[in-house]
């Protein structure tokens, strides 16, 4: 056990060159030492931009991914090497190879939350933010999309085009309570409903917004309401706080990420002290997943 373990991120992230980038749904104490704190794709466009040369990714092991994707000269840390995101596990390059041959006219579109190797096979990557703008825009009447049934679903509902989605789910977002949400709308009736669209449809029904983590902080920025309900991981509410102290949020929905929650102190510290565990991918797989990341970028 160290002493004090943010004495020792301090010093190391000087001497190291590093910054620190937390994902919204890391713990209070990660989201406070952090750098910079966002969503998957933000913070990795960020980081990619600075002038570090190691990045700390506290997040799970896709969003570690994109940031080496993005910034192959660097040095990129995920402390902990066993928080994965039930999300990106549950679609391999095995099962995308499937319905890309049973829709051999579809063009592939993943979400970010997904493996290297998913990202490498797709045509294109999205955000929940742009999800809809990106299946609109790549040349072809049929997408396959991946790995997420829930925003597959929404996105097939705002677009004309014929999506086949993958069944795929975020384990604690498919499975979020509508009845807690239910109860808390009763008791703040008065809030702004802001769900993810990881959540099931009914979650959307209820919701004055429908968005992902930056689109939840852009709401509430252009809205007038001081009350939210926040549909998405438990650790968002912590950020939208931070950001606005003025305003009130609760989640709703019971949303937890277990593997979000394994990054401490301790584990920061000693991947700082190591310069372990790292990211590697091969060149070859990391250059064609960065091509589907870019067109993402060229179409919105
Ligand atoms: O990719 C991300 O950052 C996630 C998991 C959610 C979001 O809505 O930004």
């Amino acid at each position: 056990m160290r002493p004090d373990p943010v004495a020792d991120i301090e010093r190391l992230r000087r001497s190291r060159n590093a910054v620190i980038l937390a994902h919204c749904y890391q713990p209070p104490e990660i989201q406070d030492l952090a750098d910079f704190v966002g969503d998957s794709l933000g913070l990795s466009r960020t980081a990619s931009e600075t002038e570090c040369e190691v990045i700390v990714f506290c997040g799970v092991r896709f969003m570690a991914e994109t940031a080496h994707i993005l910034s192959p000269d660097k040095i990129v840390l995920q402390p902990r090497t066993d928080a994965d995101c039930s999300l990106a596990d549950c679609m391999g390059v095995g099962e995308l190879s499937a319905m890309k041959e049973k829709h051999p006219d579809a063009l592939p579109v993943c979400y970010v939350n997904s493996s290297v190797e998913v990202k490498a096979e797709s045509y294109a990557c999205c955000t929940s933010a742009n999800a809809l703008k990106v299946v609109d825009s790549v040349p072809s009447s049929e997408v396959v999309f991946g790995p997420d049934r829930n925003l597959g679903t929404y996105v097939s509902r705002h677009t004309d085009k014929t999506v086949h989605v993958f069944r795929g789910a975020c384990e604690p977002h498919s499975t979020a309570d509508l009845a807690d949400l239910d109860r808390k709308i009763e008791e703040w009736p008065e809030a702004e409903v802001m769900v993810h669209p990881e959540t099931p449809p009914d979650f959307w029904d209820r919701a004055d917004a429908v968005t992902g983590t930056g689109g939840m902080v852009e709401w509430v920025e252009a809205s007038r309401a001081e009350r939210f309900l926040v549909g998405t991981e438990k650790g968002m509410v912590y950020r939208l706080q931070t950001l606005f102290p003025e305003r009130s949020f609760r989640e709703a929905g019971g949303i937890l990420c277990r593997d979000m929650k394994l990054i401490d102190l301790e584990h920061v510290a000693s991947s700082l002290g190591d310069l372990e565990p790292r990211i590697e991918i091969d060149e070859a797989l990391r250059k064609k997943a960065r091509e589907s990341v870019e067109r993402m970028v060229e179409l919105t």
